[in-house]
């Protein structure tokens, strides 16, 4: 009896040991591949659309930040000639699933980290269109963060 009870001790301990080098494995991965990152420094945006829209209405911008510095930055602000108000939204549930939206003043992209705008989610609202948006067009948006300054994205429009 204590025999088996030993050896079962035994099995978990060394199981528990593996497990701990496994995670230090992990660890260790994970900084390889944020220092094959670090030929990349500041903020990119990719894989920016938007939505078609007509003059007047609204429509939404949406793409991927990735913050590639070891520090934290935020988006300040966004700006574009084609809409009258331009603001940095999120969807929220209001109540029993009614989904409402809010403006976010100011958004972290923590270091090192890509954030996904996206329907249903953070979106870039393009309020009052000082002209139409269809498939094909082209217009540029501006994005502002706090550490990183001005960046000028093309955004086509997608359906
Ligand atoms: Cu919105």
């Amino acid at each position: 009896m204590i025999i088996s009870k030993l050896k079962a001790i035994t099995t978990l301990s060394i199981l528990a040991l593996l497990m701990i080098s496994c995670a230090q494995d992990q660890e260790e991965e994970k900084e390889t591949s944020s220092t094959s990152l670090s030929g990349l420094s500041g903020i990119q945006v990719e894989g920016a659309w938007a939505r078609p829209g007509s003059e007047g209405a609204t429509s939404g911008a949406y793409f991927l930040i990735t913050n590639y510095d070891e520090s934290p930055d935020s988006l300040v602000a966004v700006h574009s000639e084609i809409a009258r108000t331009v603001e940095v939204h999120e969807s929220y549930e209001r109540e029993e699933g009614m989904m409402g939206m809010r403006e976010i003043p100011s958004l972290e992209i923590p270091a090192q980290s890509t954030v996904r705008f996206e329907q249903g989610g953070l979106h870039v609202m393009l309020m009052n269109l000082t002209q139409s948006l269809s498939e094909g067009d082209t217009f540029e948006l501006t994005l502002q963060f706090k550490q990183n300054g001005e960046q000028t994205v093309d955004i086509p429009v997608k359906l």
